[in-house]
């Protein structure tokens, strides 16, 4: 059985990734995924300078997922660049990257222009946690002027990284604006923003910044996750790909997000509460479904859900 998969000139053996922000600030961290099962690496949302984040306790596991409001910690963009010049892998990595203003994020990818990268690189339009700072991605004319800025220079492959949608109008204008770009591919979706968890004895919330609310991620969002890969699937050109994202813990959710029209498949929550042994573990059970169901590639069901007449 063959799972690769192709997302612009890249090649992913398998088509299991980590999400951005899970198992990827540090250069041990981000090592640890190459050495896994995993079939590439997506860096931590990079900003041009190095952030601390917001304060602890900032993520927290349930039994269906998690929430978190981690609010961007990361190295700074020259530490993933030069991780990644200074790794020997076979697999593809993503280089994820951001700003908390739009002129930020112009100017990290015009570093990454000017740089010897050459690789997939995701620019982040949905970081739910940064204080006081909106979602670009609900925000269609902020979408449309990053995206003119951007490809006003931007020549290497790009992809974007989207909130959820819950209307089909949303979806209908959103892919309007970006079928209008040369992107690679767009990533569907980020956590769902700003939901929130109680722990009823405490009678708290669960964690500390923005009084408790946070992304929600893992088995609650499956549902949204494949609705807005299969609803942009059927909006976007062909030649955009989809990174599909959100609630997977096992291959018989990677195989309904490829069914909805997935390209390949990133993996957030599992990672954070089973490790990265999930890599291998969803893999055996995306291909011994595959070979049940007499599938000997991806391409043989991606997209090919069925509506009742
Ligand atoms: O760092 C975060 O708080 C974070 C980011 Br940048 C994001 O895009 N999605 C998320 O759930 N958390």
């Amino acid at each position: 059985i063959d799972l690769s998969a192709t997302i612009g000139n890249e090649t992913f053996q398998h088509p299991l990734i980590n999400a951005a922000g899970v198992w990827d600030e540090t250069a041990t961290e981000m090592n640890a995924v190459l050495e896994s099962a995993a079939g590439g690496l997506t860096t931590k949302s990079a900003t041009l300078a190095p952030r601390a984040g917001n304060p602890q306790p900032r993520y927290f596991d349930t039994d269906l997922g998690s929430i978190n409001s981690m609010g961007l910690p990361n190295q700074g963009l020259a530490y993933y660049l030069d991780f990644i010049a200074n790794t020997d892998t076979d697999k593809p990595i993503d280089l994820s990257v951001t700003g908390t203003k739009m002129a930020d994020q112009i100017d990290a990818l015009k570093q990454i222009q000017a740089s010897d990268f050459a690789g997939l690189c995701e620019l982040n339009l949905s970081c739910p946690n940064v204080v006081g700072k909106p979602q670009i991605g609900y925000d269609l004319e902020a979408t449309k002027e990053i995206l003119d800025r951007v490809f006003a220079f931007y020549t290497k492959p790009l992809g974007v990284k989207l909130p959820p949608y819950l209307d089909l109008q949303q979806y209908d204008a959103m892919a309007e604006i970006l079928n209008q770009y040369p992107l690679t591919y767009i990533n569907a979706i980020n956590s769902v923003g700003n939901g929130l968890v109680v722990d009823p004895e405490a009678e708290r919330v669960v964690i500390k910044p923005k009084g408790g609310f946070g992304g929600i991620g893992g088995k609650y969002i499956k549902p949204v996750a494949l609705a807005n890969v299969r609803a942009f699937r059927q909006r976007l050109r062909p030649e955009i790909k989809i990174i599909g994202t959100g609630g997977v813990t096992t291959g018989t959710d990677v195989f309904e997000l490829i069914l909805c029209g997935a390209d390949i498949v990133e993996l957030g929550t599992v990672v954070m509460q089973e490790g990265l042994d999930a890599f291998a573990r969803i893999n055996q059970e995306l291909t011994d479904l595959m070979a049940a169901k007499g599938y000997q590639k991806l391409a043989d069901f991606r997209s090919h859900l069925q509506e009742y007449d």
